[in-house]
C-alpha cells in the first residue's frame, strides 16, 4: 500500500492557537484528521511527524527510507535556510512535495527563497490548510503516474 509521510517543522504545533489571521484557525491535529480521511478515500496509508528541532526532522527523514513512498513537508522557517534538511531529502531519494499555508512569495523577502524546493517534485503555497490537501493530492497523482 502506498504510504505518505507528512512532516511539519518548527512552530506549526501552534496552528489554531495563535495568529489565525495568517495561518487559519484549524489546529494541526484537525488538519491531520482531515488528511487521514483524505488518505482513507485515496486508499493510501498516512503517517505524521512534527518537530521544532531540525535534527529530529532529519532523523525522521532518514528513518523514512524504505518505509514511505512519498513525503509531504512544511519545513516552516527551516524552508528558507536548512541545507541539512535539503541534503537529508536528497539522500533518501523519496519524492517530496513542499507545502506552505501562506504564499511565501508574497511575504517578506527572506521567505521568497526555499532551499528545499529545488529537490522537491513541486511546491504548493498560499491555500491555508488547503495546501496540505492539495499537497497530498499532488503526491498521490505523482506516485500513481509512476506506477
Ligand atoms: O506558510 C507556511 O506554511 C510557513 O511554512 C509557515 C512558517 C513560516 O516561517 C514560513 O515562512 C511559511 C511559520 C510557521 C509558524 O506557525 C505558527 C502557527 C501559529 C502561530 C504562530 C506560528
Amino acid at each position: 500500500m502506498t504510504h505518505v509521510l507528512v512532516i511539519n517543522g518548527p512552530n506549526l504545533n501552534l496552528l489554531g492557537v495563535r495568529e489565525p489571521g495568517i495561518y487559519g484557525s484549524l489546529s494541526l491535529a484537525s488538519i491531520e484528521d482531515n488528511l487521514r480521511k483524505q488518505a482513507g478515500d485515496l486508499g493510501i496509508q498516512i503517517s505524521f511527524f512534527q518537530s521544532n528541532h531540525e535534527g529530529h526532522i532529519i532523523d525522521r527523514i532518514q528513518a523514512a527510507m524504505g518505509e514511505v513512498d512519498g513525503i509531504v513537508i512544511n519545513p516552516g522557517a527551516l524552508t528558507h535556510y536548512s541545507y541539512a534538511i535539503r541534503d537529508a531529502l536528497t539522500t533518501v531519494k523519496i519524492p517530496v512535495v513542499e507545502v506552505h499555508m501562506s504564499n511565501i512569495h508574497a511575504r517578506e523577502e527572506f521567505r521568497h527563497k526555499s532551499v528545499v524546493a529545488p529537490v522537491a517534485v513541486g511546491q504548493i503555497a498560499g491555500f491555508g490548510d488547503g495546501s496540505y490537501y492539495l499537497g497530498l493530492t499532488a503526491m498521490y497523482r505523482y506516485l500513481e503516474s509512476r506506477n
